[in-house]
C-alpha cells in the first residue's frame, strides 16, 4: 500500500471510530471516504451498529449499499448527526476546496444539514493557501457558455471539466467549470463574487464549514479542531 493510501486509511479508521449507535451519518465522496465506508461497514457488522447514512453522490450510495450500510434520503432524515467527507485541499484556517470528485453540490447540501462535519485527508492535501488545486464551480447548462465568457473576463482561468473529451455532467445534471487560480488570496471575496453569478449553482469553496479535520500520517493521524 502506498504511503498516501496508508495515510488515507489511518484517517478513515479514526473517523469510523467516531460513529455511535443510532446516528444518522453523512457519507461523503472520494477515495478516502471509500476507506471510511469499509471501516464503518466492518463496525456495523461486528457491533450490529444501528445507523443510517445520507449520501453525497450516486457513487457513494452504491458503495454504501454494496457494503450493507442502510441509506435514507436526506429529506427523510430529521438531522444528520455527523458527516464524514474528504477534501481536495485544506489550509491552516480549516478552510477547504472540494469538488475534484464532482459531488460538491450534494456535499455542501449534506454539510449544511449536519450537526458536525469531519473531513478526512492525506497529508498532501494540506497547503499554506487555497488555490493550488482547481476550484470547481457547478453551472446550469443553459447559458453556461456566457458564464464561461464572464469567468474568463474576470481572469479566473476557467476550463470545462471533461472526461474522454465529453463535458462531465454531475449527478444533478449540471456542468463543471474548473478555475485554475494557483493561489487564492481573498477566498471570502471570491466566494461573494461566485455566489452572485446567475447560473452558478455551487462552488467548491468550503469556508468556515468543517468542525474537525483528521489528517492521516504514515504512523497515525493528526487532528485540526
Ligand atoms: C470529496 O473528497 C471531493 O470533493 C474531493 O474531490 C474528494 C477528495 O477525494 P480523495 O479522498 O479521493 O482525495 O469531498
Amino acid at each position: 500500500m502506498t504511503n498516501i493510501n496508508l495515510e488515507k486509511q489511518h484517517a478513515a479508521n479514526a473517523a469510523a471510530m467516531l460513529i455511535k449507535n443510532g446516528m444518522t451519518v453523512g457519507l461523503g465522496t472520494g477515495s478516502t471516504v471509500d476507506y471510511f465506508l469499509k471501516a464503518l461497514a466492518k463496525r456495523v457488522q461486528r457491533e450490529n451498529l444501528q445507523i443510517v447514512g445520507v449520501t453525497t453522490s450516486f457513487k457513494t450510495a452504491k458503495s454504501a449499499q454494496d457494503l450493507g450500510i442502510k441509506i435514507i434520503d436526506i429529506d427523510d432524515a430529521p438531522m444528520i448527526d455527523l458527516t464524514i467527507d474528504g477534501a481536495d485541499e485544506i489550509d491552516a484556517h480549516m478552510n477547504g476546496i472540494k469538488g475534484g470528485g464532482a459531488a460538491f453540490l450534494m456535499e455542501k447540501i449534506v454539510a449544511k444539514n449536519s450537526k458536525r462535519i469531519v473531513w478526512i485527508v492525506d497529508s498532501q492535501k494540506v497547503h499554506v493557501k487555497l488555490g493550488m488545486v482547481p476550484l470547481p464551480v457547478e453551472v446550469v447548462p443553459f447559458g453556461s457558455g456566457k458564464l464561461m465568457a464572464e469567468l474568463t473576463k474576470h481572469q479566473l482561468h476557467p476550463t470545462w471539466r471533461k472526461s474522454n473529451d465529453e463535458l462531465v455532467v454531475t449527478d444533478m445534471g449540471h456542468y463543471i467549470i474548473d478555475l485554475s487560480l494557483k493561489s487564492i488570496d481573498q477566498p471570502y471575496e471570491l466566494e461573494r463574487y461566485l455566489d452572485g453569478q446567475i447560473g452558478i449553482v455551487e462552488h467548491g469553496l468550503f469556508l468556515d464549514v468543517v468542525d474537525e479535520i483528521i489528517i492521516g500520517t504514515a504512523t497515525g493521524v493528526e487532528r485540526l479542531l
